[in-house]
């Protein structure tokens, strides 16, 4: 029988988890309208997403781009919200001598806004906030600023979860993500997979595997469908959508912005209601850190 190295045993289990080719595309429109037609915001209901190309324009994606490189290269002062998170592959020591600059070996950075003025204004961007009124009504407020790189060769996996799972806002159904692409985002470097209507499925117990994460055994991957993107096009997903994204293998890297927006009748919940939703058993099954005063334990995966 022909051995199977242990990396080599995770990237075909990784592998399964993800569809690797376009036969299965998300419905993405060519452009961005000024009003969204009755058919997309039914879309949006009942598929839990909304793909459009066309948000940004190539000159804003360029000041985007931009603009990130100077926050993680330090040329933006930062401030002390400001998070870079670094891809695990470099975190552990790993070397690449295709790699030679420090700007792709970060994973993520969060909370932004406050800092780049670039970047703050697409989270306010007329033509985003008039697709967000039209989705979750006016009045809702950004809750959270993140950029997410997804680096060549060895960019990590977001394993399947639901963004509600993470975040203390309620009721789940009001909150949204726009996550924006700033480089191609196709199937090889890791483009956003969801699978459509299992929002209206409610809130799903996450565990601490690989990250805090649906379990593997339970994502339904062959109701899939992958969303690629050129620079400048957004998927709007509900919070309580499945979503992943696979390893980046390629040589590309993938820079996407992601904001999310809580709508006006949101408001933030205790851990104990946060438990009460994401819940296996009688135990916590959600991200947020474990509240010693609830005396909830923590949920263990069986698959
Ligand atoms: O862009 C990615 O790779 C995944 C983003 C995502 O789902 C998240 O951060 O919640």
């Amino acid at each position: 029988m022909a051995m199977v190295s242990p990396p080599e045993q995770a990237r075909v289990t990784t592998r399964k988890l993800y569809r690797s080719d376009y036969s299965a595309v998300g419905r993405i429109l060519p452009s961005c309208p000024e009003r969204l037609s009755a058919e997309d915001v039914a879309h949006y209901r009942d598929q839990g997403y909304l793909a459009l190309e066309g948000l940004l324009t190539a000159e804003e994606v360029e000041d985007c781009k931009a603009a990130l490189s100077d926050v993680i290269h330090g040329r933006t002062p930062a401030d002390e919200h400001l998070y870079i998170q670094k891809e695990p592959y470099y975190k552990q020591g790993g070397k690449d001598e295709r790699i030679d600059d420090p700007e792709l070996e970060v994973r993520k950075v969060f909370y932004f806004v406050q800092i780049e003025p670039r970047l703050a204004k697409i989270a306010s961007h007329p033509r985003l906030t008039s697709l967000l009124d039209q989705l979750i009504e006016p009045g809702h407020r950004m809750i959270q600023d993140m950029a997410l790189i997804k680096p060549p060769y060895h960019g990590s996996e977001k394993p399947w979860h639901q963004d509600t799972a993470y975040f203390d806002w309620t009721p789940l159904g009001g909150i949204i993500g726009a996550w924006i692409a700033l480089d191609p985002a196709t199937v090889e470097n890791g483009c956003m997979q969801v699978i459509p209507g299992t929002h209206r499925e409610g809130p799903t117990p996450h565990f601490h595997l690989r990250d805090c994460q649906l379990g593997d055994e339970r994502v339904q991957v062959d109701r899939a469908v992958v969303v690629p993107l050129k620079p400048g096009g957004v998927l709007l997903f509900s919070g309580l959508i499945h979503h992943g994204t696979p390893p980046n293998e390629s040589g590309d890297r993938r820079r996407a912005l992601q904001f999310h927006y809580a709508a006006a009748n949101c408001r933030n919940m205790t851990f104990k209601e946060h438990a009460e939703l994401f819940n296996e058993g009688g135990a916590y099954a959600g991200c947020r850190k474990l509240d010693p005063e609830a005396g909830i334990p923590k949920a263990v995966y069986t698959p």
